[in-house]
Order: structure tokens, then sequence, then C-alpha cells
């Protein structure tokens, strides 16, 4: 039987790059009661989504992080190490922050784009971009406020799974111009720049 948690910080992301989107939260109660005993501390949840449904994935790692308690607050994504999969920044009540290097073992092959807009305002935040590999049309949507006290790294990040062959790169750009980007090798990191013709390869 599994414990009741309660959920604070959530982010949907593709932790495998299999092209599948997951589910991250951590979790921790709001209040220390005595007569709750111990449930103040609660792990964390990664929910791997398996097409038709998610399922609880109970992740193994030498810190033992996602198999013991916390008072979970914050969650954040970033690529702190470059390495193309998603790491992880929490933060808790009464427990230093955590940086998680995602360990996972993943041949898939992933996409990750920083966009600049110059017409558009800088950040481009409310750009629609779509991505397109092997036949399949990927999107996703440059946002901010992207979860509970706190802010993802500001980049789009595509797990593109088996597919290695990016065709090309779609921007709906906020002001409502488009544009197609060519060029790109899969497991790579590009800024795309408002009405530069090129991708610019960062990593
Ligand atoms: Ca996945
Ligand atoms: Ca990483």
């Amino acid at each position: 039987m599994s414990l009741p948690v309660l959920g604070f910080g959530a982010q949907a992301g593709d932790y495998d790059n299999s092209g599948s989107i997951d589910l991250l939260v951590t979790n921790g109660h709001v209040d220390d009661y005595l007569q709750m005993q111990g449930t103040f501390q609660q792990p964390p949840q990664l929910f791997v989504n398996q097409g038709d449904h998610f399922e609880a994935l109970s992740v193994q790692d030498e810190s033992r992080y996602w198999s013991t308690g916390h008072v979970g607050r914050a969650m954040a994504k970033v690529d702190f190490n470059r390495d193309g999969q998603m790491d992880l920044i929490l933060t808790h009540l009464g427990e230093r922050s955590a940086l998680l290097q995602n360990q996972t073992s993943s041949d898939y092959h992933w996409l990750q784009l920083e966009l600049v807009g110059t017409e558009s305002e800088r950040d481009a935040v409310g750009a629609r971009v779509e991505v397109l590999s092997e036949g399949v049309r990927d999107n996703e949507w440059l946002v901010t406020g992207d979860g509970y006290l706190c802010r993802n790294e500001q980049v789009l990040s595509f797990g593109l799974g088996n597919r290695a062959n990016v065709t090309e790169v779609r921007i709906h750009w906020p002001n409502g111009n488009s544009q197609r980007f060519v060029g790109f090798l899969s497991d790579h990191r590009y800024q795309l720049i408002e009405g530069q013709v090129e991708p610019h390869l960062l990593w």
C-alpha cells in the first residue's frame, strides 16, 4: 500500500528523451502534526508515460534521494551538465536544496533550443516551436511561470527517441511571424534568433 502524499512542485518533462513526456513531483506536508506520524516528510515521485497511462517508477540512486522523505517545495528543470538529459533543482523545508543529476542510461536522441526575439520581446515568451524529425512533429510553447516558486532554465528540450534526423524547426514568434530553420544535428543545443537564417550551434 502506498502512503498518501501532498504534492508541491511538479514538472512535465521527458526524463529519458524517449519522446514521451513524463511527470515529476516533489512532496511534503504543510504541517508537522504529531498525529501524522512521520508523513511530514514524503518521497518525490516520477511517473513514466506509457502511452495510455502513467506508471510510478522506483528510482534507484546512490544518494537515496528518491527513496527517502523530504519536505519538498519547488522543483525546476535544468540541464546543468549539458548532456541533453534534464536535471532537477529542488528546494525543501528544513533541508538544503538539492541538485539532482539525471543519470538515466539512455541512447535516445534530443534537441535543445534557445530562442532570442528581436522584433518580438527578447525572451520570446509565448513562442510556439515545432520540431519535425523523421515524419514526427513535436510541439512546445515557450512559457514562463513554470512551477511553484521557481522558473526552469529557459530552453526548449525535445526528446526524439530513436529519431536522429531533424528535418526542420518552425518558430511561431510572439509577434505573429513564422520562421523556418534547417540544418540541425540531433544531440546538440542551438540558439535561434528571430530574423536570422542560420541556427547557432551552442554545444
Ligand atoms: Ca519519457
Ligand atoms: Ca543533464
